[in-house]
């Protein structure tokens, strides 16, 4: 490309733009008091200008709504000659605008303050909306910017398209163990019996398998006979162990008859779980849960209303469990979904289950994108059936 070809682009201060754009209104005959108020510009609110260069004006008026997708206002046009043919030895004539974008905030197009509010008003992070603003600006056509529903229905879409939704083993490890691993508090235990229930007990005419629930946390006043007492409503045998050696033998012992074994662990803060070696401490937990074995999957429980920055704090801390997904719990308890996407989104992970209640074993149920979509505030103003049939559920009945 030779160098008077290549497009010219360069910031002016705000002087030399009112100056230029005084001597073209002069030119033109046009005096600043006599201009049209309505169309005159917020001097104070230049920005500085630009320039493009195109076949025509109209061409490079389409270049710059192309490239930038924002509002701007012409200063200047002037016709500039570019070499072309053999050697660059004749030239042609092209147009060159000058240009600038108002400052005003207003003259974005409406499009992308309203989804700037809709993101914010659902808790998402700063890097999130950053990102999908830069998805509006380089994906929708300009004409696409002017209508509120579509914008939304792509938002929503990409939205959609960020969370990741764990994928079921098409043929399950038996025995199949499942560790739940967490914060204080989140509901791993709760989650757990809501697990054992649904999975051995049956739902919906789904027979039920075998399912055997194991606490490595025996010393906790409650926790054991909690366990314990629901098991036994629900007819789910409850085992607790305290080392590798016994969670191994309590394994090995059922292993032929037990088709799900749920394991329960003790809940601490992130803060605890490392040494200042950075060696992983946690109670020797990790190493009681070596008794499991290598095929055991291991899910994350946080709870929906943890803030943005300690969901990542959290997702990273408990890294070295090598947790293949999530469980997301207290739903019912938040309406705000955005914190947990972002956070999801940032770090790659994906989500298995989603818990919205205290009632066992009914407030569980397996995660789907369209389950998180409607948690949205402003969700139900698109086109819902439109949402669901792009990202249907992969499976109709609750867990299985
Ligand atoms: N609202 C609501 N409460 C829940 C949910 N899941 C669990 N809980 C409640 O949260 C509280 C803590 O639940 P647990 O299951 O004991 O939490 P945990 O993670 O096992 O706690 P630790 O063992 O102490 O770490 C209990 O009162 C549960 O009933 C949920 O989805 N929604
Ligand atoms: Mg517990």
């Amino acid at each position: 490309m030779s160098y008077f070809s290549k497009k010219i682009k360069r910031k002016l201060s705000f002087d030399a733009a009112y100056r230029k754009f005084e001597k073209r209104l002069k030119k033109l005959g046009v005096s600043l008091s006599d201009h049209d108020p309505k169309e005159s510009i917020p001097w104070d609110a230049v920005e500085g200008s630009y320039f493009e260069q195109g076949t025509s004006r109209y061409h490079c008026e389409q270049k710059i709504t192309e490239k930038y997708k924002k509002p701007f206002r012409i200063l200047s046009e002037k016709e500039v000659r570019v070499p072309c043919g053999f050697l660059g030895l004749f030239s042609k004539p092209e147009v060159q605008i000058e240009f600038f974008f108002p400052c005003d905030k207003n003259d974005e197009y409406p499009a992308f303050v309203s989804t700037v509010k809709f993101l914010k008003a659902n808790d998402f992070s700063e890097n999130y909306i950053k990102t999908i603003l830069e998805r509006l600006r380089k994906e929708l056509p300009i004409e696409m910017l002017e209508d509120p529903d579509a914008v939304q229905y792509h938002v929503l879409e990409w939205i959609g398209e960020s969370i990741s939704i764990n994928k079921e083993d098409p043929v399950p490890s038996k025995p199949r163990i499942m560790v739940l691993v967490g914060p204080t508090g989140v509901g791993k235990t709760a989650t757990i019996l809501k697990l054992a229930g649904n999975y051995g007990i049956g739902t919906d005419g789904i027979p039920a398998i075998n399912v055997r629930m194991i606490t490595i946390d025996p010393s906790r006043i409650g926790e054991k006979e909690r366990l314990e007492s629901i098991g036994n409503v629900m007819g789910i045998p409850v085992s607790c162990v305290d080392n590798k050696q016994a969670l191994k033998k309590e394994i090995d012992l059922y292993s032929k008859e037990v088709d799900l074994f749920l394991i329960d662990t003790i809940g601490k803060s992130p803060k605890d779980l490392f040494s200042i070696d950075g060696k992983i401490k946690y109670n020797g937990m990790k190493e009681i849960l070596e008794g499991c074995g290598s095929g055991a999957e291991y899910h994350l429980v946080i709870s929906a209303c943890t803030k943005t920055r300690d969901i990542e704090y959290i997702l990273e801390k408990f890294e070295p469990f090598n947790y293949r997904s999530v469980v997301l719990t207290k739903m019912d308890e938040t309406d705000c979904v955005g914190n947990v996407i972002s956070a999801l989104a940032e770090k790659r992970k994906s989500i298995s289950y989603v818990t919205d209640g205290q009632s066992v074993p009914d407030n569980i149920e397996r995660a789907s994108v369209v389950r998180l979509l409607e948690k949205l505030d402003g969700f139900y103003k698109v086109n819902v059936e439109k949402i669901k049939e792009r990202f249907p559920s992969e499976k109709t009945d609750r867990l299985r």
